[in-house]
């Protein structure tokens, strides 16, 4: 399943071997070698983009529904091989096989719903001030774009770029994470056999700030679609060497907050779902939890029950355990960091604090879920991105106490609010300084809104036709009309 995917590259509609250097690709959760990614060279990205222009006029001539009828053939041959790519998607990220397949069926959503707005890019007549003169607004694909994607979820990060750019008529270059390169390779699998022209989507592997550094700065490339750190979407920003349209969907440190009248039973089971799948590696995991006093040792007892309940497996072995290994070593060591830190401040260990024990969890990266009270702003769980199965929890007094600590850092992703009084609510939601924010439920991402991040977090929109505007430029058109002869 991954030999044959093993130092591949997808450049012009062909797949071949890359020239450079091998980098191997670890099971997170054996430390088995899976297998080894090219890191491609200069000339491979160049060909790559090169590849990506030539193929841009003819894709972006093509009809609307021409590119949406290629988009509902990919969603189609990724939904009917769902269980071979989500294995491979394990093997790499480590999350559990029913997750991962859930993932894989999550990307052929996003190819369904970006061809159906492929048949809707519609333009604008605006009124001028004199009758004689109108002005057209037209929507154009801007051209090539490099998406560069993390290792969290390796489908669908590729993939709201990767539909979403198709829709507009872009043609595109993508960089997966070293850690979870196959993924995307198994991804440009289904667009070979979907018969999308040769071009307009091509896979190049390596190391980011070699690879995905070469694309930022690569003249060929119009537009950067980046997911990934603050401290990477910011180096990105200061590196590119010429303006260039930029979308960066960067880092969170998402706050819950909990009123008296919430229904506490829904808000612990939202808040362990949303704190700890993926193992907490989600940029809108809750990382920080602000619940009124009265309720908060209900909250905490009940929180670590669910968090207990949780089953934690090897995800290919037991595909339906609720936790995977986390990804890699790296955001392992930052969880532990931000535990010791916390409990160095004066933090209260409630639950987990240690991995599970077994020979199931001897070799790989794994952690039980994690609570800490009695926190305050000193501590990085409250102000930094944990990226891990940690939260800490802090009570609060007044609502706009809880308002100025959920919004008391440099982040801007999502933020949650469990509450009944519809007071509460609008007080909540109209004062929370975040692209996105769920009430009552924590799925604060659907396909057809936009999702965006503020201030650290990003710029740009992913999902809904927001998403699709991020690929296309506006131009107009002003017309002056004169009267006709005989008229
Ligand atoms: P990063 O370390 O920032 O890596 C993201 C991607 O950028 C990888 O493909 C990486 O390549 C590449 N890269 C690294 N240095 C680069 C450079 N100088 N130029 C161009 N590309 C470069 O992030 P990560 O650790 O993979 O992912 C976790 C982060 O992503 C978290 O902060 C999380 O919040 C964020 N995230 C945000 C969102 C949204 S929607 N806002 C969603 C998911 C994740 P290598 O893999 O080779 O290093």
């Amino acid at each position: 399943m991954i030999s044959e995917l093993n130092g591949k590259l997808f450049i012009g509609g062909s797949w071949k071997v890359g020239a450079g250097g091998r980098v191997p690709v670890e099971n997170p959760a054996t430390g088995e070698v899976i297998g080894e990614i090219a890191a491609s060279t200069g000339e491979e990205v160049n060909a790559a983009v090169a590849a990506a222009r030539r193929a841009f006029r003819g894709w972006a001539d093509l009809p609307g529904r021409a590119r949406s009828a290629a988009l509902k053939r990919l969603g189609g041959l990724i939904s009917a091989d769902a269980d071979r790519m989500a294995r491979i998607m394990t093997m790499e990220q480590g999350k559990p096989l029913n997750e991962a397949r859930g993932e894989i069926l999550k990307l052929a959503e996003a190819c369904h719903f970006y061809a159906e707005e492929a048949v809707r890019v519609h333009g604008e007549i605006v009124p001028n001030d004199t009758t004689d003169h109108e002005s057209l607004v037209i929507r154009e694909p801007i051209g090539v774009v490099a998406a560069i994607t993390p290792w969290n979820y390796p489908a669908e990060l590729v993939g709201w770029k990767l539909c979403a750019s198709l829709a507009a008529g872009c043609t595109i270059v993508i960089k997966p994470a070293d850690l979870t390169p196959f993924t995307a390779l198994a991804i440009a699998q289904k667009v070979d056999e979907a018969k999308i022209p040769a071009g307009v989507v091509n896979v190049v592997t390596g190391p980011g700030s070699v690879v995905g550094q070469a694309l930022v700065e690569h003249p060929g490339v119009d537009k950067i679609a980046f997911t990934g750190s603050s401290s990477v979407g910011l180096h990105i920003q200061r590196s590119c060497t010429s303006v260039k349209r930029m979308s960066l969907e960067l880092g969170g440190n998402c706050p819950i907050i909990v009123t008296q009248s919430a229904n506490l039973d829904a808000a612990v089971k939202g808040t362990a779902r949303r704190s700890f799948r993926n193992m907490g590696q989600i940029c809108i995991a809750i990382n920080r939890a602000y619940v009124a006093r009265p309720i908060l040792d209900e909250f905490v007892a009940k929180l670590a029950v669910a968090a207990e309940a949780l089953t934690i497996g090897n995800g290919l072995d037991r595909p339906d355990a609720d936790l995977g290994a986390m990804a890699s070593a790296a955001p392992l060591a930052k969880t532990r960091e931000h535990l010791a830190d916390a409990l160095a401040k004066g933090a209260r260990l409630v639950t987990g604090g240690s991995a599970p024990e077994g020979d199931e969890f001897a070799r790989g990266h794994f952690f039980r879920p994690t609570i800490v009270t009695g926190c305050t702003h000193e501590m990085k769980v409250m102000s930094e991105e944990t990226f891990g199965p940690l939260i800490g929890v802090m009570p609060f007094d007044r609502l706009d106490e809880a308002i100025t600590l959920a919004n008391d850092t440099p982040y801007g992703l999502a933020s949650y609010v469990y509450a009944k009084d519809l007071d509460e609510v609008r007080y909540l939601t109209t004062r929370l300084d975040y692209g996105n924010v769920a009430v009552n439920n924590v799925d604060a991402g659907v396909m057809n809104a936009p999702y965006g991040g503020r201030k650290q977090s990003g710029v740009g929109y992913e999902h809904g036709r927001e998403g699709m505007l991020e690929y296309m430029n506006f131009k107009h058109i002003r017309v002056r009309h004169d009267l006709p002869q005989g008229s």
